[in-house]
Parts: C-alpha cells; structure tokens; sequence
C-alpha cells in the first residue's frame, strides 16, 4: 500500500479518479480517511456532476436512529439507489460501544453493493468537526457513487446545531414518553428539523407525541411515525424525504440553503479562530472594552492567512 503524506495538498480529483476506476469502495475509504485527516480549509472537493440529497439524521441516544437508518437503506436499495452513510461516532474512541452497535445493525446492509458505510470520530471543535464531516459529505457526492447521503448523529449539545450546516434536510427522530414535545424543543434540535419522526410507534404515547410536536411548530413539518424493528411508517417516511428534496431541487432552493449552511459554518470557524486569538491576548487593565474587541479582531486579521 503506498503512503501518502499528509503535509503535501491533497489531489482530490486524483483520489476519486481512483475510486471510480476501481471496483469497490477501497479507495473511497482511503480518500475519506485522507480528507478526514487533513486540515479542513485546505482541502477542495470539486462540485458534483449532480447533487446528492444530504439527510441529517438526529436525535436522542437511543431513540432508534441506526435502526431507521436501516431501513431507509433497505427502502432505497430497493429502488436500485445508492446509499452512503456517514455516522458520526458521539463517544471519541474510534472502538467505543456506541459505534460497534452502530456497526452491528447496519452491518446485514454492508455486503450488497450500493451500499457504502462510515464512521467518522467526533473529536475537535464544533467548526473542525462539522468542517471535517462537510468535506467528507461533499466528498461523497463528488465520488457519483450515491444517490442519497445520510449522516447519523447524536443531537446532544452542539451537534445537532451543525447537522443543520451539513445536510439538505434534517430529520429529527424522537420516541414516545420523554414527557412531551418541549423537552426536546428545549434540547434545540426542533428549530433545525425539516422531518420529525415519532419512532417506536409500537409504544404507547406515540399518537399523543405526534400531536404535541404538530401543535409546537410554527410552521408546517412533516411528522411522522415509525416502527423501526418491524418497518412500519418507512415507506411514509422515504416518500416524505423524497418529497423534500423535489421541492428543494426546484428554484434555486438547494443553492440558498446550502450556502446559509456554509455561512453558519465559515461563522463558527471565525468565532474559534478570534477566541484562539482572544486567549493569548494581555490587555492593559484600563484599556476600554472597544479597544479590547478592536485589538482581538486586528489580532485575529493579521494572523490569518487567506
Ligand atoms: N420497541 C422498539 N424498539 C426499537 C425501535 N427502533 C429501535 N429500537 C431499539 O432501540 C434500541 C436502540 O436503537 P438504535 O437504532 O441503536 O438507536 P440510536 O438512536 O441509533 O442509538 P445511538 O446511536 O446510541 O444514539 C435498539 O435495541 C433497537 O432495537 C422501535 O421502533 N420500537
Ligand atoms: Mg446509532
């Protein structure tokens, strides 16, 4: 196997020349892993031929994602669609637990061809991660090999806040009995969501769940429900997404939505990079506090580099 080194830029079109002559998913997994290691601003994905529905799944630990995940990857193989998939490992260590159960279920999905699964760390920064995963998103879609990306992430803190920078649709996937649709409106991932899913609809409470989130949005949102172990409400559920990306797909609707989503993120990586300048800041203590924010942001532009 040849070497790469890091320190020389990488030739993403290179890589995916690669990918697409050979037969399998060797040097894609190669190409992630180079993309996911180096530093996110230096590298260019190229555009895509054609642009790859980007779903953003996320909610609660446990609330059944993985397992919908699962599905939907069944529901669209079965239409002949490619399916990629990014997972997000919450918990750091490449072997943790998490992403190992992760695996397992969607393990039955790994054999067939179209069907390609990765995990990625969730280590650094809110920018370096969702700068990290973005590139690697993007990655995906340039390779042609997809025809439809999902990414699967815990919305727990600041995650949930960057799936909305990273996919095309974000769905929320919540379960019957965390008390009533305000928990989860108070965790921040309800601003975000373009679908919710009520999954474990084979509980009780799930219809009661499905009218609370209905009542609590102020604007119009799919909300669905789901048996994920036994596939109920998949077909409503990919019927949903699919609609989702028509009317994104129409008007210039993807375009305006993906370049908020690179704003909002071009926005955390310069809040990082003055609060990394802010810290080895020594002001004088009678300085005013406009001289302070002055200096930090005179500061933060000399010492970046276009
Ligand atoms: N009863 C019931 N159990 C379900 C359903 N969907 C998933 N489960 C079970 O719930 C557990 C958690 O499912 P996962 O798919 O791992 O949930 P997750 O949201 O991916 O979990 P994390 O990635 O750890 O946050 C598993 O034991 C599933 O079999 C459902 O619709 N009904
Ligand atoms: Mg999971």
């Amino acid at each position: 196997m040849e070497a790469y080194d890091l320190n020389t830029p990488i030739d993403v079109e290179l890589l995916l020349a690669r990918h697409r002559e050979a037969n399998g998913w060797m040097q894609l997994s190669r190409a992630i892993s180079l993309v996911e290691n180096a530093a996110p601003l230096d590298v260019v994905i190229p555009q895509a031929d054609r642009r790859v529905h980007c779903v953003g799944v996320t909610g609660p630990p446990g609330a059944g994602k993985s397992t919908l995940i699962g599905r939907l990857i069944a529901a669209y193989t079965e239409t002949g669609a490619r399916v990629g998939v990014i997972a997000i490992d919450p918990s750091s260590p490449l072997t943790g637990g998490a992403l190992l159960g992760d695996r397992l279920r969607m393990e039955e999905y790994l054999n067939c061809s179209g069907v390609f699964v990765r995990s990625m760390a969730n280590r650094g920064s809110r920018g370096a991660i969702a700068a990290a995963t973005h590139n690697v998103a993007r990655l995906l879609e340039a390779s042609g090999s997809f025809d439809i990306i999902v990414i699967e992430t815990v919305g727990a803190g600041q995650t949930e806040v960057s799936i909305a920078a990273l996919a095309d649709t974000v769905l929320l996937v919540t379960i019957p009995g965390l008390g009533d649709a305000v928990q989860t409106i108070k965790a921040g991932s309800v601003e975000v969501a373009d679908v919710v899913v009520v999954n474990m609809a084979d509980r009780p409470g799930a219809a009661e769940a499905a009218r609370h989130f209905k009542l609590s949005f102020g604007r119009a949102l799919p909300v669905l429900q789901t048996v994920a172990i036994d596939g109920r409400g998949v077909g409503e559920l990919k019927a949903a997404l699919d609609q989702r990306w028509e009317q994104l797909s129409c008007d210039r609707a993807l375009d305006i939505r993906r370049s908020k989503a690179a704003t909002a993120e071009a926005a955390w990586i310069a809040e990082e990079w003055v609060r990394a300048c802010a810290s080895g800041f020594d002001s004088d203590a009678s300085a005013t506090q406009r001289e302070r924010v002055g200096s930090i942001l005179k500061e933060a532009h000399t010492t970046w580099h276009d």
